[in-house]
């Protein structure tokens, strides 16, 4: 639990789904990040394999949905973006607003660009151990570098 005003330099992922890739608005999302503040340290367009989509979602393999968003991910190339900043983690999570995106509140990434639960346009790391596991399945440690 952190102390009112005080606050941690932290790292982490955002991944730009393959939904949104395909609408050509990975721009708009990242303007979103840029105008919060927070630093772009590790940045790239890749395809996942069915084995990266385990290891990312590793916590839901078991679950009825699973199959269908491993598909989903798999379905076109999404972006990975590395992100460093104030309280990264938990500001990231807010940008991007709640799970299913026609709960999303408007002002959110998912609240304004999407009406999907599982094409919901972005993924973000929901604890800073987590992030750091999840940076390190999509990221080689040397292509997230100093942004100062
Ligand atoms: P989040 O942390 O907001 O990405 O949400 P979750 O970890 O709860 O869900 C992981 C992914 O599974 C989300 F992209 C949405 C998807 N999902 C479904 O497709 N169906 C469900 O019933 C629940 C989650």
């Amino acid at each position: 639990m952190k102390d009112k005003g005080i606050f941690m330099i932290e790292r982490t992922l955002m991944m730009i789904k393959p939904d949104a890739v395909q609408r050509s608005i990975i721009g708009k999302i990242i303007t979103r990040i840029e105008n919060k503040g927070l630093k772009i340290v590790g940045l790239k367009l890749i395809r996942l394999s069915s084995d990266d989509v385990d290891k990312l979602y590793d916590i839901h393999i078991k679950k009825d949905f699973y199959t269908k968003l491993r598909d989903f991910i798999l379905s076109g190339p999404v972006v990975a973006i590395a992100i460093e900043g104030k309280d990264a983690v938990s500001v990231v999570r807010t940008l991007a607003g709640v799970t299913d995106s026609v709960k999303a509140a408007p002002g959110t990434i998912r609240g304004d660009f999407g009406l999907h639960l599982t094409k919901n346009i972005v993924h973000t790391s929901d604890a800073v151990a987590r992030a750091s596991y999840e940076l390190n399945v999509l990221f080689n440690p040397e292509e997230i570098i100093e942004n100062k």
